[in-house]
């Protein structure tokens, strides 16, 4: 069984943890979000490769979801004692010695699906991890404070303003010129299906379907989503500031409607949103528990998607 999954941090890594475990003999390949992906004291820094490859590789800090575990901080001491910032965002030192390894490479001149295959030689995470794209593509943000109206980083809006100051707009700087990285179509090509986890349908699913063929390819295949909306509210994170910047309201049913029935053949969503079962559409949406309260219990719900996906095939 030949499974791809589009997927963001948290959310999509620790679904993909369940996937590992209820389709131990599947061919995993994952297209990760580099939208998120920002430049700090010179290194290049890949949140999303880093939280799937982390998770999956037994390296994560559990209680946060990203960074690493038995994580120390001196460098950031350091610097924060040359008044070196910026200081909203956390990197510990274990992480640090991962942002090093890919900016050399990286200023070496190997291209980021390379970098990333070589740190995951490291981590085995058990999937094929590939980053969307080896070009540059940043998400951005507009926003209006009492500094006027600018776009600044994803990284700042999320990690400094905590998503608090309204996003005007949200755009993945470069994508329009972006290419998918090596191996990201001819994945989708031998896949049986396409899995999209629980991660972020703006900046994380959205970015990666925004590079310029990739949002063909993978509608081109049978695609089953799980909701990373419960009740109208995200299960994690800020999703819905993402949702609402670009008009979107923040529910199971919406969510599903954003991604359109041309790309999405099956969605399932918790229990709290039974009703929508009976919408029609193009989507056939089918109601379970999603919370991923533990690995047993992600395993449950990728059974179930990788069971929709079986027999929404044609
Ligand atoms: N999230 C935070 O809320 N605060 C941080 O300081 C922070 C630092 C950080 C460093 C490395 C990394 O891989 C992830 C980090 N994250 C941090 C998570 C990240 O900002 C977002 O959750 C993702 O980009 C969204 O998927």
């Amino acid at each position: 069984m030949r499974i791809v999954a589009l997927a963001g941090g948290i959310g999509g890594a620790r679904f993909l943890r369940g996937l590992k475990q209820a389709a131990p003999e599947a061919d995993i390949t994952v297209i990760g979000n580099t939208g998120d992906d920002i430049s700090l004291f010179g290194l290049r820094i890949c949140p999303d490769l880093d939280t799937v490859m982390y998770t999956l590789g037994g390296g994560i800090n559990e209680e946060q979801g990203w960074g690493r575990t038995e994580e120390t901080f001196t460098l950031r001491e350091e610097l924060a004692a040359y008044d070196i910032g910026p200081g909203w965002f956390t990197l510990g030192d274990r992480d640090f010695a991962t942002h090093i390894v890919r900016t050399q490479m990286l200023d070496a001149g190997y291209p980021l699906s390379a970098v990333t295959e070589a740190l995951c030689d490291r981590w085995r995470p058990g999937v094929r991890l590939l980053p969307m794209s080896d070009d540059r593509v940043e998400t951005h943000v507009v926003i209006e404070d009492a500094e006027g109206r600018r776009a600044v980083h994803f990284q700042e809006w999320w990690v400094r303003l905590h998503a608090e100051v309204p996003a005007q707009g949200i755009g993945a700087v470069g994508a329009e010129d972006a290419k998918p990285a090596p191996g990201v179509l001819e994945a989708l090509d031998a896949a049986d299906f396409v899995i999209l986890p629980p991660s972020n349908p703006v900046v994380s699913v959205g970015t990666i379907l925004s590079v310029p063929g990739i949002r063909a390819a993978v509608a081109a295949k049978t695609v089953v989503g799980v909701s990373p909306i419960i009740g109208g509210a995200p299960v994690r994170g800020m999703a819905d500031a993402c949702l609402t910047a670009i008009g979107v309201e923040t529910s199971a049913g919406a969510v599903a409607a954003h991604y359109g029935p041309d790309l999405l053949d099956g969605w399932l969503v918790d229990t709290a949103d039974a009703g929508l079962e009976d919408s029609s559409g193009g989507t056939v949406i089918r109601s379970r528990p999603l919370l991923m309260t533990d690995v047993d219990a992600t395993a449950d719900i990728a059974r179930a998607a990788i069971d929709l996906a079986g027999e929404l095939r044609p």
